[in-house]
């Protein structure tokens, strides 16, 4: 029995493989055919490497036609794809090559300057390139491979990507994705969304992450049907194109920008039949305006990179602003108290889930797995919530200390200490302050060292661009004589939040 998702995928792809599965910006189209064709060169190419299988192959490329089809080569192969965003800087993948020793990194030629010497001093033999238009020595390299390649089988519990998750305490853990996580997931969204024989998607998130590599390119290939590509979000294009598709998916952003587009009306989105919002809070008043333009209601659900997606708002029924809806059919979700016990309805405890979408653990992190899973096997989510006494689970809070900004992580810790590296600084604080376009805003609040020259706001950020990825750097930096703490000496981040909320926006 082989349980290789590919062979899932493969096996739900139209009978007529000239049918299309991209449908692009410039008017072109990739069918399944071609698709397929491409992603057994790139398999043919990654395999006569001697890359076994269960190597991790790391890439960090824009997005493109190509960007998907290596992802799928890589689960055809039986390697463990290992998917970076685009914008983390030289000091970030270091340490993602450094932990994950993949055999093979595919970069964006911009990054070579410092991407080979990182990759020659790890002993990664393999680099190759792809560019934003899909093309560098991947693609070259693998034009005469085989288009028969023979997919690898794979278990159930083999792993089929990791994907990197920064921790609260500022050093990133490896998500362990397996087969069986995804084909779960993937089944289990088609169903539940409902889709159809003549779905289009608009595609318009990066395939770095679990929302736009997962949650909506496996609902496309699970239907068999077309998306259209888009290299990344606009709201103009979004709008052009949700005028002749069915399903969109987006982070909340996504939304609010749609929103500030005069054209956007029941008469432009005639032909939808779902939009999908995640992977930060949607508030309320978007889903409430939303529907007054356009007639649609947003269908929240809520997830994780370690988790897949966990809860949904029904297709019929009910979707309530607010809330996040239902645990997804095969996943078990519960909201504890302090002590472990689950609460009752209306009580606000931690979310714990677990399910064949949840992670087997960390990449060689046994000491995270332990604190990280119950005794019982739930994973502990760190977000906080309560069920309402008819099942829907809100998200009050968040117990780790984490910045949702434009649907992208940002994790306090990392940039307190880039931004402690900094000679004249003495200590900092990161917040998220509330932003009208990303949600989050990262805020940095800075003492500097007593007898030193205050550094200003601008050399701050530029210290951080050169070392952390452009969303991580904050949108405004403070400087402070010092923090407020509490009786405890913990600095009181809620107090910075009050205090600088306004300032950001
Ligand atoms: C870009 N910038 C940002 C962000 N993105 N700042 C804060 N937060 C962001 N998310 C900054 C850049 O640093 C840059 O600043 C300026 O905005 C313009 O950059 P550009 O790339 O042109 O921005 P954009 O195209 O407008 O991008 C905004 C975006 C994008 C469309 C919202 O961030 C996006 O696609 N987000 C989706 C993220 C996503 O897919 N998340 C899912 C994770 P400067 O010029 O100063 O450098 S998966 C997940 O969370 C779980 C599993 C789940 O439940 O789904
Ligand atoms: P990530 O690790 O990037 O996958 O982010 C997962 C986190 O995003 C979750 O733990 C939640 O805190 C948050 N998240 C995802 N979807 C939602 C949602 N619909 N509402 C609120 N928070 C969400």
């Amino acid at each position: 029995m082989d349980d290789n998702l590919y062979t899932l995928l493969a096996s739900r792809f139209p009978a007529d493989r000239g049918r299309p599965l991209l449908l692009l910006e410039d008017g072109r189209e990739l069918t399944y055919g071609e698709a397929e064709q491409t992603c057994s060169r790139f398999a043919a190419l990654l395999a006569g490497l001697g890359l076994a299988p269960g190597e991790r192959v790391a890439v960090q490329v824009e997005k493109s036609p190509e960007a998907l089809l290596l992802y799928l080569a890589c689960l055809r192969a039986g390697l463990v794809y290992l998917p970076l965003n685009s914008a983390y800087q030289a000091g970030e993948v270091g340490y993602f090559l450094e932990n994950a020793e993949p055999g093979a990194v595919v970069a964006q030629p911009r990054s070579l300057p410092w991407l080979e010497p990182l990759a020659a001093a790890r002993g990664i033999r393999h680099v190759f390139t792809l560019d934003e238009h899909g093309a560098g020595t991947l693609v070259d390299a693998a034009r005469a491979g085989s288009t028969g390649f023979a997919t690898v089988p794979r278990a159930a519990d083999d792993l089929a990507a990791i994907l990197y998750t920064s921790g609260t305490t500022g050093r990133s853990k490896g998500a362990m994705i397996t087969h069986r996580n995804l084909a779960s997931n993937a089944k289990v969204l088609h169903a539940y969304w409902g889709f159809r024989p003549d779905d289009v998607l608009v595609h318009m998130l990066p395939l770095f992450h679990v929302h736009g590599l997962f949650v909506a390119a496996h609902c496309v290939l699970m239907n068999g049907t077309a998306m259209r590509f888009h290299a990344k979000f606009d709201a103009a294009r979004a709008l052009a194109d949700i005028r002749r598709s069915t399903v969109f998916m987006g982070v909340p952003t996504f939304y609010t920008r749609l929103l500030a587009e005069p054209g956007l009306d029941r008469e432009a989105c005639a032909r939808m039949r779902l939009f999908v919002s995640g992977s930060a809070p949607l508030l309320a008043e978007t889903h409430v305006q939303f529907e007054a333009r356009t007639g649609h209601r947003i269908l929240e659900r809520y997830g994780m990179t370690e988790t897949g997606m966990l809860t949904s708002n029904p297709l019929e029924g009910e979707r309530r602003p607010g809330t996040v809806g239902f645990p997804l059919p095969g996943t078990s979700v519960r909201v504890v108290g302090d002590d472990g016990a689950a609460l009752a309805a209306g009580e606000i405890g931690q979310i714990q889930v677990k399910g064949d979408n949840v992670l087997p653990g960390y990449w060689r992190m046994p000491e995270k797995n332990k604190e990280e899973f119950t005794a019982d096997g739930y994973f502990r989510t760190g977000d906080v919530g309560s069920f309402s006494p008819d099942g829907y689970l809100s998200i009050v809070g968040r117990s780790k200390d984490l910045i949702i900004t434009g649907g992208y992580n940002v994790y306090p810790k990392e940039v307190e200490r880039a931004i402690d590296e900094l000679p004249a600084v003495a200590e900092s604080a990161v917040v998220g302050v509330p932003h009208p376009d990303f949600g989050e805003a990262v805020t940095a609040v800075v003492v500097p060292r007593a007898g030193q020259a205050a550094p200003t706001e601008s050399e701050v950020i530029a210290w951080l661009r050169s070392r952390l990825a452009n969303f991580k750097v904050p949108k405004r930096v403070f400087v402070v004589d010092e923090l407020p703490r509490n009786t405890m000496g913990k600095v009181q981040k809620n107090v910075l939040r009050d205090r600088y909320g306004a300032g950001a926006g």
